[in-house]
């Protein structure tokens, strides 16, 4: 079966016409790498423990030495995953002549740059952006390379006031970056055709993005094995995991 057989031909259709394509990627599309998505059950030590729980300003006021050491081996997990075929086909996507390809990121680790892709914004943070909690300022330290989760992990003191050094990750109950956000919804604004790729859908003000397409008559396509909370409001969809629908798709354009 040719690559072209294994994609929806409406989908082709729209991808080989369009030449400014904005793809908004969740934790599903690290799935495949390897990096657990959210709503997976934790594995292991976190298995009890809520990431949403976790991904707070109170889990991290609460308990910083709890909260360092998950995102420690959140951080270990991502540097042992690797990009996968879908990560690659962006990147190859992205430098076809004639095209403006953007990706918007829900996710907080780097694998679309160590694909080769240009990221335009990752809307919650970056896992290796370290920062203090307490001044603001860029650390220079980075997370201690465990193998194993480790229960407690006492975050690293930040080299100009001392404070405690955290995650560059918009925890919930915090805002957006303003200039990912607004780059994010031009770029959908902006498009001919925008994919939304392994995402719940259940994140706000995130999951909001593709609406600003629709408001356009922009197309938009979900990749996406199971039905999330963006499925109702999409144009087409495609049951497939991302790793596999991507390639499939970037091999068939010409
Ligand atoms: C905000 C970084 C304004 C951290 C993340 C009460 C108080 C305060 C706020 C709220 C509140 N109630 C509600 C809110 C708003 C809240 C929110 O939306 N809550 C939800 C849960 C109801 N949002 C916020 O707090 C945001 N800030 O609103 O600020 C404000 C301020 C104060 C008071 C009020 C408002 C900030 C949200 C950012 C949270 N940070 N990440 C970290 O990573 O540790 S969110 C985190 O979860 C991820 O970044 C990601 O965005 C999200 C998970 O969503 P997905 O990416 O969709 O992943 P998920 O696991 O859910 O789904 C995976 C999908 O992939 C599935 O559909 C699956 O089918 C699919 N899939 C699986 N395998 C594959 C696949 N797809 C393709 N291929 C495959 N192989
Ligand atoms: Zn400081």
């Amino acid at each position: 079966m040719s690559a072209s057989d294994r994609v929806p031909t409406e989908i082709l259709d729209l991808a080989r016409s369009a030449r400014r394509v904005t793809v908004l990627t969740g934790a599903g599309m690290s799935a495949e790498s390897g990096v657990p998505t959210f709503r997976d059950a934790q594995t292991g030590l976190w298995e009890r423990f809520d990431p949403a729980e976790l991904a707070t300003p109170e889990a991290w006021e609460d308990d910083p030495a709890q909260c360092w050491a998950w995102y420690a081996w959140r951080a270990s997990l991502v540097r042992r995953a690797d990009p996968h075929p879908g990560h690659v086909a962006l990147a190859q996507w992205q430098a076809r002549p004639g095209i403006d390809l953007w990706i918007s990121t829900q996710n907080v680790d780097d694998l679309h740059e160590r694909a080769g892709a240009g990221v335009l914004a990752h809307v919650h943070g970056n896992l290796f952006a370290l920062h203090c909690a307490s001044c603001g300022a860029p650390a220079d330290v980075d997370y201690p390379p465990i193998t194993e989760p480790v229960a407690r992990l006492d975050p690293p003191g930040c080299h100009q006031c001392g404070g405690p050094v955290r995650p560059g990750v918009v925890w919930f109950g915090e805002t957006l970056p303003e200039r990912a956000f607004q780059d994010s919804v031009e770029a959908v604004q902006e498009a001919d055709l925008v994919l939304v790729v392994g995402t719940s859908g259940l994140v706000h003000p995130a999951a909001s993005i593709p609406d600003f397409a629709g408001a356009r008559g922009v197309p938009v396509v979900e990749i996406n094995p199971r039905v999330s909370k963006v499925s109702g409001s999409v144009d087409h969809v495609w049951r497939a995991p991302a790793g596999q629908a991507l390639p499939a798709l970037v091999s068939a354009l010409d």
